[in-house]
């Protein structure tokens, strides 16, 4: 495919490769990173981006769509199936409007919406100040507990007794432990609120049944389709039937024009490779592969957040060792290996130059990477960390990096 773009446009197609050889020879541990598979890529890169399909299967506003009904129906069908939902919407085109689609479905500019604060590992989207949620709604954060770090469920039921939200927000974006979906049900129901539950991070271990589903439990579920399920940038919503409509109107015609319909097809390839029992090994491994480099780095000397992963992801304080989280992250990239600065609860520090860092582990195990090379990254980020100002010590990790990632091809990417 770079070949095409070359003929045409050698710029981009020089910067492609770029990135095709960064993705290539570093580590990647954001942990809302993945490697897609090729057949993802494929789909992500067909003719379907030549189509307009405003409305939805059997009732669309343009014609020729014998094909492009073909492919949302598969795709839905299949989220349907792997979740075990009544209905899917698939043409969010990403996570944070899926989110406002189930705020326009639910909720009227003015209500009070529920949602995890960002800086205890919620999202923009759940309510923060600078985003529509926290602009157009009357938003409420809930925070973690200050001495285990996790969700203060009492907390979130006094503020919903107290406030009466219209929809309540369980979702996570820093928060390294399994979110109890059924106790936001219960709360929801007792003050009447709807619930989103936000699987964006989560919905791979979701589909592979490693972490509880909160599609029993909630009005709406919504997600990313890039992170854990490795599939295409892009958005959907799970919901009960009751809500279809809403929910189907509020992505069209209020929010979005036609779908990405070479996204629907990459995401119907991804559901189905989601639906493997490879697949179920690989998310078990992430949650195994998490749980061990979080060892290592204790064994180090970083304080975890919370104690520990139960998911995809852990967040270090690296408070213990005397560092912070953006020169920390800086130094790890010149070391090979990628990740994002982070806060962590009840920070001392400002976001943009927090206490910690933020780790995943699905990109590393979509490349077959194990406990024993988690342990190894774990003792290049103790390197790392304790020579940060040494390019050469930083030079010297970043070709050992180099040399185990070339044992351990990613998905989808060609060998350079
Ligand atoms: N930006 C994503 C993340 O990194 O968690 C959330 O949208």
């Amino acid at each position: 495919m770079v070949e095409a773009i070359r003929s045409v446009d050698p710029e981009v197609a020089a910067l492609i490769e770029a990135e095709e050889r960064r993705q290539a020879n570093t580590i990647r541990l954001i942990a809302s990173e993945n490697y897609a598979s090729s057949a993802v890529l494929s789909a992500t890169g067909s003719v379907l981006t030549n189509k307009y399909s405003e409305g939805y299967t059997n009732k669309r506003y343009y014609q020729g769509q014998e094909v492009v009904d073909q492919i949302e129906r598969l795709a839905i069908d299949r989220a349907c199936d792997l979740f075990g939902a009544e209905h899917a919407n698939v043409q969010p085109y990403s996570g944070s409007p899926a989110n406002l689609a189930v705020y326009y479905a639910f909720c009227e500019p003015g209500d009070t919406v529920l949602g995890l604060g960002l800086p205890h590992g919620g999202h923009l989207t759940h309510g923060w100040k600078v985003n529509f949620s926290g602009r157009f709604y009357n938003a409420v954060q809930y925070s973690v507990r200050p001495d285990t770090e996790l969700i203060d469920y009492d907390e979130v039921r006094a503020l919903a007794l107290e406030h009466r939200p219209k929809l309540i927000v369980a979702g996570i974006t820093a928060y390294p432990r399994v979110v109890d979906f059924a106790a936001f049900a219960e709360i929801a129901r007792e003050v009447g609120a709807k619930l989103l539950c936000d699987i964006a991070h989560i919905s791979g271990l979701v589909a592979a049944g490693v972490h509880p589903s909160p599609v029993p439990h909630a009005d709406a579920v919504s997600s990313t389709t890039h992170k854990t399920l490795r599939g295409p940038r892009g958005g959907m919503i799970l919901c009960r039937k009751e809500h279809a409509k809403a929910i189907n109107r509020a992505v069209f015609p209020a929010l979005q024009g036609g779908p990405h319909n070479h996204t629907t097809a990459a995401l119907a390839v991804a559901l189905k490779e989601a639906s493997t029992e490879q697949f179920k090994q690989y998310a078990q491994q992430v949650v195994t592969n998490s749980k061990v480099l979080c060892e290592g780095l204790q064994e180090a000397g970083f304080r975890l957040v919370t104690g520990g992963s139960d998911n995809h992801m852990c967040v270090v304080d690296l408070t213990p060792r005397g560092v912070f989280g953006k020169p920390v992250a800086r130094a790890l990239e010149k070391a090979g290996i990628v990740c994002n600065y982070n806060t962590i609860p009840y920070d001392p520090r400002k976001p943009f130059d927090p206490s910690g860092i933020r780790l995943g582990t699905p990109s590393v195990t979509s490349r077959g990477m194990k406990e024993g090379e988690m342990r190894q990254i774990a003792s290049w980020i103790d390197r790392a960390a304790s020579n940060m100002d040494d390019e050469a010590a930083l030079a010297t990790i970043a070709g050992e990096v180099a040399e185990m990632c070339a044992q351990f091809p990613a998905p989808g990417l060609p060998q350079h």
